[in-house]
């Protein structure tokens, strides 16, 4: 048990089950295609592990059927007729039905990709330990496009990748399909990922060159039948480097006709290409305004070109270049929100949960609801660059739900994010390492992912249960004690680094550790100090009319609420505010008490989960107990690094003592400050 098997670890169930589960999966009657296949065989796998039986393809119902397929691929299927309208090609139903005098079980869609998706579903049900009888189940993906964005490079480093090097390995591609490959597309299907964008958004255009493409179209190959389709980086200035133009400004026509070749080309290779995500404008990537076009100029020359071919570009909303004082919270929509209704149907805009980047904890990004004439895919970071690498312990449902959920108030109260959006991207956490994704919990954090980009109203607590039942053990004594440490966990790690709103208070550039008190990089928005402001007076950004204004950004019962002090949660406190130290929190303490407070919170919180983690020793085997072991003590001692560091700056700021109870940092402030590591993964 390394964790390379995830959550499909199909091992075998209790007796009890297993006497449940043998008379309903007696044999399967399924049609071939290469989907129906991919779903036959993972069925299989999961019955001959689960319950060590065989589970043979059968011409005829019989009682304990499985029957797998739509309609079209089934005669037996058609003859039930099942309400399979309104499911669309990738939404199933599982039913248990009386055929001919048989008691059967089936999973039908109108498409087999769908009939793919029942199945892992049934799997799902079998892993976590329910029943199989009198089954009525129906669903439908909350939104079609459900996508991961792989921030790989062409030679195998992964930009904030914590998880070993990239799984494409383009060198030996596209003569050797690795396994690998493979598994990879059975993990996604398992949870609904229909789509993976290959490529770093700091783009390299050589993957868009015939000899590149050629690999792109084997990946594409191998994904196919597991219902994910392929996407790629476009890097705008790809004519110049690749095309040997003078310019890619997209109303040349040169590279108009350069970018429409291109689209061809790449779909003579790969039919089903999904299509290209561009960062453009931002950190340096270039784009359409340095030829004084705007961003829907440059979306909308690209999506001119892949239109004949039905692809999409996916243009990302995360641009700063904010200049001196002015808020780069407030850049993506200035830029953005301007061009609601500019775009072309085959545009969409990916915008990060919140507004600044992928911090423990951020508002809602005020683009949610504010861009109806366009769709918005919500972006959300699975791997932890913000969060403490692949060692700590955070499962980010939690973080997902909270931003899913938060009420737009756009066009009325009661619309949340999630009903505001047609996709979600998360920032793959996965690389090449035996466990994907650099440590057993972070398989969560994909797992979730998934789930919530297919259904998302799932409670972070129900995910994290399934994911517990199929990936550590059925048994709620393990169970339980998992599920309480995931829930909690991202909290911590908000509690430890940058509690009460405070954001951005990261090392430079690897943004691992503490580094509060840099302010002297060369952009004013790269400084911790820019973003926490302590003064002697107190500590805060203040977005509020007499600060950036950036509340008034929100609809207005939302920036209303951000806006005053007795409204804006603890949680968003010091993003939306410059509080004096002394003010009276909720709980009574003084502002400065009470983060003192939350900083030895979040460490006492990890203590803890460390304890509930050692109290499961002899439920768990070794290896991945181990692991698991080693890194809650990575963690331990880290947030304590955090929490003395910050405290130690703060209070030379501040000048106040700490709260009664707590304790000293262990060094003094220079000690932390002069922390400087050489190599630190993923940058
Ligand atoms: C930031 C990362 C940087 C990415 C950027 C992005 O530090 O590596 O390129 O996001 O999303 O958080 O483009």
């Amino acid at each position: 048990e390394d964790g390379y098997d995830l959550w499909l670890r199909y091992k075998p169930v209790e007796p009890k089950l297993r006497a449940a589960y043998a008379p309903l999966t007696r044999n399967i009657v399924i049609a071939e295609s290469p989907t129906l296949d991919a779903a036959r065989t993972e069925l299989q796998r999961g019955i001959g592990g689960m319950l060590s039986a065989q589970l043979p393809v059968s011409e005829t119902a019989t009682d304990g059927s499985v029957l797998i397929g739509t309609p079209k691929s089934s005669r037996l299927i058609a003859d039930l007729r099942l309400p399979l309208t309104g499911l669309g090609r990738e939404g199933f139903v599982i039913e248990s039905a009386r055929l001919a005098g048989h008691d059967v079980t089936v999973i039908a869609a109108n498409d087999d990709v769908g009939a793919l998706y029942g199945t892992f579903a049934l799997l799902r049900r079998m892993q976590t330990g329910q029943l199989l009888d009198h089954l009525a189940m129906r669903e439908a993906p909350a939104s079609g496009l459900r996508l991961l964005n792989h921030w790989d490079n062409l030679d195998r480093t992964v930009e904030r990748g914590y998880a070993g090097f990239s799984l494409w390995d383009w060198h030996k591609l596209p003569q050797w399909r690795d396994p690998r490959y493979t598994d990879y597309a059975r993990a996604n299907a398992s949870v609904g990922i229909n789509g993976t964008v290959l490529t770093n958004v700091n783009a390299n255009a050589q993957v868009l060159t015939p000899l590149y493409l050629k690999k792109v179209a084997a990946l594409a190959d191998t994904f196919r039948p597991w219902g994910i389709r392929v996407y790629l980086t476009a890097r705008f200035s790809a004519p110049i480097e690749i095309g040997h133009l003078k310019t890619a400004d997209p109303l040349a026509p040169e590279v108009r006709a350069w970018w429409r070749a291109k689209a061809d080309e790449i779909y003579r290779v790969v039919p089903d290409f999904g299509g290209l995500l561009v960062k453009a404008n931002s950190e340096g990537q270039p784009g359409p305004q340095e030829y004084g076009r705007s961003h829907a100029d440059g979306a909308n020359m690209l999506a001119d070109a892949m239109a004949p071919h039905g692809g999409t570009v996916i243009w990302r909303a995360f641009v700063y270049n904010a200049k001196p004082g002015e808020d780069r919270a407030k850049q993506a929509y200035e830029e953005f929100h301007p061009l609601d209704g500019q775009f072309r149907p085959n545009v969409m805009l990916q915008v990060k949960n919140g507004p600044i980047d992928f911090q423990p904890r951020e508002p809602f990004h005020p683009l949610f609801g504010q861009m109806p004439k366009t769709p918005v895919v919500l972006e959300v970071q699975i791997t932890k660059e913000y969060l403490g690498f692949a060692t700590h312990l955070a499962y980010l449902g939690t973080m997902w739900e909270e931003v899913l959920r938060a009420d737009t108030c756009s066009p009325k109260c009661g619309t949340p994010v999630s009903r505001t959006i047609a996709g979600m991207a998360g920032v793959s956490n996965i690389g090449a390492d035996r466990n994907w994704t650099g440590s057993q919990f972070d398989q969560a954090n994909w797992y979730a992912f998934g789930r919530l980009a297919w259904n998302h109203d799932i409670a972070a607590r129900d995910i994290a249960e399934e994911w517990a039942r199929m990936t550590w053990s059925n048994n709620d004594s393990v169970v339980k004690p998992v599920v309480g440490m995931m829930m909690q966990s991202r909290q911590a790690v908000v509690n430890y680094m940058t509690p009460l709103g405070l954001h951005h208070l990261m090392a430079t550039d690897h943004h691992y550790g503490p580094s509060p008190w840099v302010n002297n990089l060369k952009r004013e928005d790269w400084n911790p100090t820019y973003f926490h402001r302590a003064d002697a007076k107190g500590i805060g950004f203040d977005r509020t009319s007499t600060g950036s204004n950036a509340v008034s950004q929100y609809a207005p019962p939302v920036r209303d609420c951000f806006a005053r002090l007795n409204c804006v949660s603890d949680d968003d406190l010091l993003w939306f505010h410059h509080v004096p130290w002394t003010y009276r929190m909720r709980s009574g303490r003084t502002l400065w008490d009470e983060l003192v407070g939350r900083y030895d919170l979040g460490v006492q919180q990890v203590h803890d989960m460390r304890r509930t983690w050692d109290s499961l020793r002899s439920r768990i085997d070794d290896e991945r107990f181990q692991q698991v072991d080693a890194f809650l003590g990575i963690q331990e001692e880290e947030a304590q690094w955090w929490r003395d560091a910050s405290v130690a700056y703060f209070q030379s700021i501040s000048k106040r003592p700490l709260p009664k109870g707590s304790k000293t940092p262990a060094h003094s402030l220079d000690y932390y400050e002069a922390i400087s590591l050489p190599y630190v993964p993923g940058h």
